[in-house]
């Protein structure tokens, strides 16, 4: 097997489409001439992992052998997105691979095109998490990333006929799954429920109830780094899996009882937790997950040990805590080096601390996860035991530092009121190293608000690391247009791993000629664009008109309103002869609520109505529409964002921990209209305040009002187009006359409006008369596009990895021995 080090393999393009051919007759048994799209993708694919597996087995070989500290990235979510042309660019058969197509008569695109998407994470802090291994293994940083391998992952969104969002199972695995390795041989035990029972002093949890964790391995082939890293990602069976006598005794359903149980851990992501069965599945994840990816961690740094010293584990390895989810490794670790290692708790608990560290992703106090200690103690007796004890010393030292009571009580890790709860984020900042936010704004309200009084009592554990997006993916895979520009004004593609390189644009976008051509380049991706939305969605997109985007989470604070509301506004100018000659916009939304949310689920419905409201409308006649497609995921994100011209990053100031969409956008050459919120900042510092379309109301702004009293109704009255589009929609315009439809949604509008909608109303409508006019002087536009991308450099995920290893991991890049 060709050895993929160099950049580029050393194979031809006849010699690749060997290997698919006879994959495709020793494998899948199929013949070239009637082999069907999705078979030579599963031919391609094995046939790219055979050119992995030496690299791969010498990256995990020296992992083991070095003395380079590896990094456990424990994460719920991991939005990887199609694995088969991010893997051919990274070992350098991309062009092979379009070659032997061509030899081979397919065409590429649908080839690519038959890989499934795995849908195994539902936004932002997914797609982070997959950014992230992929730097990790282009900077050749020894690296696991940990996670779960949902069967059906996150739902498929559908639309019924009035609009509203219908969740379907996402069927993601019923063709063959060429990536994902079964490790058997690496399976753990996972237990659950019990007693702790004391033997001769010493603790032994006894769980009632174990599942079988079986490793799927998914290869991380880093860029042109002769990596390839592993995304372990755990299954959940039974050990008992066949109840041979109820069968036998015609119980049919009975006999696959625990099997159902034992997999019903691994089957969906975030299960709708309104109910109590639904929180304890969720923390059976959690747990699950995270204590195989422990025990897989022990027993391949020290292979084969009955014995091992775990006192040298953080030396070994640091765990990444991706949010709160995975935060009950900290009291599993613990119970681990006391329980069965037998380690004393000073000593268990150094180890510990200086093994997690935690990334907080939100500041809605809301979203910090908090478990009921009654769940965790009938789920995970000794731990409850354990956090408890670990609560009981973090007062200790509180107290011995001459804090108070109260400020101590608001600190407690388990709170000791008559309903006990374990709030996940103090554990994580107690039990580790370090804590740090995503964007400068989101780091410092962090100390500021969220864990100020953790930050006051230990400032030195806080950091920032900015966000970054892989612009292998983001860049180079999804918008091969502007990668050959920017190659070719750069003299070099050296920018994909060196991101900062994209500086050298700067001074083209005073060049005509390349302003031109960038230019051409949009206009390009918006055809294709078009073209891409007709075949996939049937629906029409002028590509004449301005793109405008809004693709992300449906969430209050994001504020998808605010674009809906001006939406309509703008349909009523029209209606009422009042819009002049108004820009022709398309206006995309893409974005799934959680299946439990109903006010986001309501605001889908009234989008989709709004758009459909506005298509039928003769008066509108191609100056507006709205464009909703369904089940937005990363495929859609690699068609739209490079042809979109104006990016939706709206949020309440303050709400936005970082948004990674604002980054993918600016470095398509998007012009952003957002608020000072999250990573919005420091792009905005970045690409320049007159490449920006900057409104609204900032933190301090929000802060006061909060405190004055917020009256959202003195601003539907003070404004009268935003008084009409409300009563627009109170009247029943986009529900068929039915004022009933939207009443919670007008209701909360006009009287609590927590994220501010409102009062952002006027100065968001301003700011879209500046997009307008900024758009129509074309030169001066592409001339700010181009600036975009040249500044963008530093939202480049292999930054924030640089980041967390200089600032959280203190490891490097191992040397290679290559
Ligand atoms: C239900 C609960 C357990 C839960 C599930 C998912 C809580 C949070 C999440 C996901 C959060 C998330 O995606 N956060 C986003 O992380 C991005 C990466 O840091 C940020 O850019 C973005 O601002 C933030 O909302």
């Amino acid at each position: 097997m060709t050895e993929v080090t160099a950049p580029k393999a050393s194979l031809s393009g006849s010699e690749f489409a060997g290997e698919i051919r006879s994959k495709l007759k020793y494998q899948l048994g199929v013949d070239e001439s009637s082999a069907k799209a999705s078979d030579v993708y599963v031919a391609v694919a094995s046939a790219v992992r055979d050119h992995l597996s030496d690299s791969w087995m010498r990256t995990r070989a020296e992992m083991v052998q070095g003395n380079t500290k590896a990094v456990g990235y424990l994460s719920a979510e991991f939005l990887i997105g199609r694995q088969l042309s991010n893997a051919l660019l990274n070992v350098g058969l991309d062009e092979q691979f379009a070659l032997a197509m061509k030899e081979l008569g397919f065409d590429q695109d649908e080839v690519i095109a038959a890989e499934a998407e795995p849908g195994l994470g539902n936004g932002g802090l997914g797609r982070l998490a997959a950014c992230y291994v992929d730097s990790l293994a282009s900077l050749g940083v020894p690296a696991f990333g940990y996670g779960i391998r949902y069967r059906y992952g996150i739902f498929r969104q559908e639309f019924d006929k009035a609009g509203r969002q219908v969740e379907k199972p996402d069927y993601w695995l019923t063709q063959e799954e060429p990536w994902g390795h079964v490790d058997y041989h690496r399976s753990q035990r996972v237990g659950f429920g019990g007693t702790v029972q004391e033997h001769d002093g010493a603790k032994v949890w006894e769980p009632a109830w174990s599942v079988r964790a079986v490793p799927v391995d998914y290869p991380v082939p880093g860029y042109e780094s002769g990596r390839v890293n592993t995304l372990r990602l755990w299954e959940s069976r039974s050990y008992d899996e066949f109840d041979l006598s109820a069968f036998n005794d015609s119980d049919y359903m009975g006999a696959v009882v625990p099997q159902v149980e034992a997999e019903n851990i691994t089957k969906i992501l975030y299960p709708e937790d309104s109910t109590p069965q639904g929180k304890r599945l969720r923390l059976e994840q959690q747990y699950f997950f995270v204590a195989a990816s422990i025990h897989d961690a022990i027993a391949t740094f020290y292979p084969g040990q009955e014995h091992p010293d775990l006192r040298t584990f953080p030396e070994k390895i640091c765990f990444q805590l991706n949010d709160t989810h995975p935060v009950i490794g900290i009291p599993e670790l613990m119970r681990v080096l006391l329980d069965e290692y037998g380690y004393d708790w000073d000593t268990a608990w150094d180890i510990t601390t200086r093994t997690f560290n935690y990334t907080c992703h939100t500041l809605l106090p809301e979203a910090l996860e908090v478990w009921s200690a009654q769940l965790i103690g009938e789920l995970l007796p000794r731990h409850l035991q354990i956090i408890d004890r670990i609560d009981a010393q973090f007062v200790e030292g509180l107290e011995n530092k001459g804090l108070d009571g109260e400020r101590i009580d608001r600190m407690r890790i388990l709170t000791r009121d008559g309903n006990p709860q374990v709030r996940m984020a103090f554990l994580a900042t107690v039990g580790g190293l370090h804590v740090n936010g995503v964007a400068e704004l989101h780091s410092q309200l962090l100390r500021d608000v969220t864990l100020k009084d953790f930050s006051d009592v230990f400032p030195e554990r806080f950091t920032n690391v900015t966000n970054g997006v892989t612009p292998r993916r983001f860049v180079r895979l999804a918008n091969p247009r502007l990668s050959a520009l920017i190659s070719e004004g750069l003299g070099t593609d050296r920018w994909m791993s060196d991101l900062e390189r994209l500086q050298g644009l700067a001074p083209l976008a005073d060049d005509a000629s390349f302003v031109e051509r960038f230019a051409e380049v949009k206009r390009a991706n918006k055809r294709d664009f078009s073209v891409f939305a007709q075949q996939r969605y049937g629906f029409e997109v002028d590509p004449g008109t301005m793109f405008d985007s809004m693709v992300k989470r449906l969430h209050e604070y994001k504020r998808q309103s605010l674009k809906i509301l001006a939406v309509i506004a703008q349909y009523a100018a029209i209606k009422d002869g009042t819009a002049g000659d108004m820009l022709p916009r398309t206006v995309f939304f893409g974005a799934k609520a959680a299946p439990g949310y109903a006010m986001a689920k309501l605001t889908i419905r009234l989008i989709n109505n709004v758009a459909r409201v506005i298509d039928a409308d003769p008066d509108v006649a191609g100056r507006l529409q709205v464009r909703f497609p369904e089940n937005y995921n990363i495929e859609l994100a690699e068609h739209l964002i490079p042809a979109t011209e104006l990016d939706e990053q709206i949020s309440q100031a303050g709400k936005e921990a970082s948004g990674t969409g604002n980054m993918k956008f600016a470095l398509n050459g998007a012009l952003t209209v957002g608020t000072l919120d999250g990573a919005n900042v420091e792009i905005r510092e970045r690409v320049g305040a007159e490449n920006f379309f900057l409104f609204g109301l900032e933190v301090e702004d929000v802060d006061r009002l909060y405190a004055e009293g917020y009256d959202p109704l003195s601003y539907v009255q003070a404004d009268p187009r935003l008084r009409k589009a409300v009563d627009m929609v109170a009247g029943g315009v986009f529900s068929e006359g039915d004022r009933d439809v939207y009443a919670s949604l007008v209701s909360d509008w006009l009287t609590k409006d927590y994220f501010m909608t409102m009062a952002d109303f006027t100065a968001y409508m301003d700011i879209q008369q500046e997009v307008e006019d900024a758009y129509r002087d074309q030169a001066r536009w592409n001339r700010s596009a181009i600036l975009n991308v040249a500044n963008s450099g530093y939202f480049s995920s292999d930054r924030s990895i640089k980041d967390y290893l200089e600032r959280i991991w203190h490891t490097s890049p191992s040397p290679s021995s290559i």
